[in-house]
């Protein structure tokens, strides 16, 4: 196997070049069991643990590995199973924050291009739900595509394309159908050979039937939704990276119902390009939008240049941003704190991963 194929390049090289040694390979992680790590090193691919040193050694469960990584591996022998030593630093990731846990993150995927934020032409399509996948696109690195699915449930496909398109301003929005095919080969040709997509949305709005579409084969599995209110039933429970015949990695994801963002930078601010744009008239530099006086957004919004809803949706998504930042530092306070303490023993616990 060609690693360049997964995604390998240069860069990547030069990342493993301090790492390599005779008895390593990199690989690719493409999928997460709950003891086991499904990679692909250019010999194929093999089953690996988290070794014992990398265990101890990180952080926070953030560093551990996660489906998209690249890491580098001793491969099994017939007395020793195969082992993860160490991931090379990430370009991208996917994270969220975890559910009815304090402040930590859990990253979702790494080392992603472009990130499919899929919804369906029905009645679920929800531009406050966009937005929130929007602000997790952007602030993890990866460039957002908007794939409206189910084109042939919907009537009236050009208005809620013009809805939608002005919810997410630059961001490109592609109305497909899994079913019928419709605009199947415009989603293919933006998976380059070599890029890794992956394919985010509630339950039931068509992912797998997308992959499988574009695979050409049934290779993932896929659940009607449930008749009275389009709601999926988790089909698929697993991350993996798949890839295409032809080129082009694409991780199907199980759908996410409800998630909290995770330490935004400048997602908010990509994510709401609009916003962003009036706020350079507003007279305070550092502006919250609320109450202040001379605020350019509040102004829009009087105006009706700037629709009441999404004003309101930018202001719960950086409450909840800012409210995150400060649990963050609070947590890795009392972290670093334990840690010197009493050693590494108490981060020796796996993750269990909710799915929600
Ligand atoms: N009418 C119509 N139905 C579709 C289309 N795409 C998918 N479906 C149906 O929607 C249901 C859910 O599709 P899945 O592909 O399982 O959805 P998913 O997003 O992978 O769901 P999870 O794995 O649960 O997150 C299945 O019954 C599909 O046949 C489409 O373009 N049109
Ligand atoms: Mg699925
Ligand atoms: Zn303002």
């Amino acid at each position: 196997m060609d690693l360049k194929e997964l995604g390998w390049d240069e860069d990547w090289d030069a990342s493993f070049a301090s790492l390599r040694t005779p008895a390593v390979v990199p690989a690719r992680v493409v999928n997460e069991e709950k003891h086991y790590f499904t990679v692909v090193a250019a010999d194929g691919p093999f089953l690996a643990q988290i070794s014992g040193r990398l265990l101890h050694r990180r952080n926070c469960l953030a560093e551990l590995p996660k489906v998209g990584d690249w890491v580098v591996c001793t491969p099994p022998t017939d007395s020793k199973a195969g082992a993860i030593c160490s991931v090379l630093p990430r370009r991208t990731q996917l994270s969220r924050k975890v559910t009815g846990r304090e402040s930590t993150g859990q990253v979702l995927a790494a080392n992603i291009d472009l990130s499919f934020l899929v919804q369906a032409l029905d009645e679920t399509l929800s531009l406050r739900r966009l937005e929130r996948f929007l602000v997790m696109a952007h602030e993890g690195g990866s460039r957002p595509v908007v794939v409206l699915n189910k084109a042939d449930l919907c009537p009236e496909i050009d208005a809620r394309l013009a809805e939608v398109a002005a919810a997410v301003g630059e961001t490109p929005v592609i109305a497909v159908s899994a079913r019928t095919g419709r605009a199947l080969p415009r989603l293919r040709e933006l998976i380059l050979p070599g890029a890794t997509v992956v394919f985010l949305g509630t339950s039931g709005v068509g992912k797998s039937s997308l992959i499988n579409r574009l695979y050409g084969e049934r290779i993932q599995p896929t659940i009607p939704v449930r008749a009275t209110d389009s709601k999926g039933r988790h089909a698929t429970t697993a991350r993996e990276l798949i890839l295409l015949p032809g080129g082009g990695l694409v991780i199907d994801t199980p759908g996410v119902r409800e998630f909290h963002l995770w330490v935004a930078d400048g997602g908010l601010d990509e994510a709401f390009p609009d916003i962003f744009g009036l706020s350079s008239g507003c007279r305070f530099r550092d502006c919250a939008h609320r109450t202040e006086t001379g605020c350019a957004v509040q102004a829009a919004v009087v105006a009706g240049t700037l629709a009441p809803d999404r004003h309101r949706s930018f202001l719960k998504l950086q409450a909840e941003l800012t409210e995150v930042n400060a649990g963050r530092k609070r947590h890795e306070y009392l972290q670093n704190r334990r840690r010197t303490r009493t050693g590494t023993k108490a981060y020796l616990r796996r993750p269990e991963d909710p799915e929600d």
